[in-house]
């Protein structure tokens, strides 16, 4: 099966459209509007393996990263299917210089985030943190995984958030796996 999946999403806020292949080579296509979202998501396509296509636009920089979160999330719920043979579990830490990052998820098909950025309340580049955190948020909800992303420790907001996409990519990758030819649950349903 292929593990692909394309979603658009036009609404009086923002316009959305969104192309993976989870197994792909980490290329990347990405126009947000939005520099740092753009070095993220290119940087989360390239350590996931995952192929990506980004293209947003609207009016307010809260809701675009938003919907893009809501989009990328679906894109993902779409694409794993069924979840047959994936590890279905994925864990990663990754340092950048002097941050360092955790990331634990669960393709469970329930939502449930523990987000811990360690972020100074200030706009990293063209930004807020709190649009990251929003991106986080709508992203776990949308794929319907747990996601529990820490960052230890680290002084650089750049690096802080870098290591945590980074760590995010990693797991991701070691999530979808495939390791058998089942389905990764006692339940047999995920
Ligand atoms: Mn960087």
């Amino acid at each position: 099966m292929k593990r692909t999946s394309k979603v658009t999403r036009k609404t009086a806020e923002t316009n959305i459209s969104i192309e993976i292949n989870i197994d792909g080579t980490g290329t990347s296509e990405i126009d947000t509007g939005f520099k740092f979202m753009d070095h993220m998501l290119t940087l989360l396509a390239k350590h996931s393996g995952v192929n990506l296509k980004v293209f947003a636009s609207g009016d307010l920089t809260h809701h675009i990263i938003e919907d893009i979160g809501i989009v990328l999330g679906e894109c993902f719920e779409k694409a794993v299917g069924e979840k047959k043979g994936i590890n279905r579990y994925g864990y990663y830490f990754v340092t950048m210089d002097e941050s360092l990052a955790r990331c634990v998820l669960d393709f469970s098909g329930r939502k449930s985030l523990i987000l811990d950025l360690k972020l100074n309340e200030c706009n990293i580049e063209d930004v807020a943190v709190e649009d990251v955190r929003h991106f986080f948020n709508s992203f776990a909800e949308n794929a319907k995984m747990n996601l529990h992303l820490a960052v230890l420790y680290g002084e650089d907001q750049h690096h802080k958030i870098e290591a945590a996409f980074k760590a995010f990519a990693k797991a991701i990758k070691n999530a979808l796996t495939i390791v058998s030819d089942d389905i990764p649950s006692s339940k047999g349903v995920l």
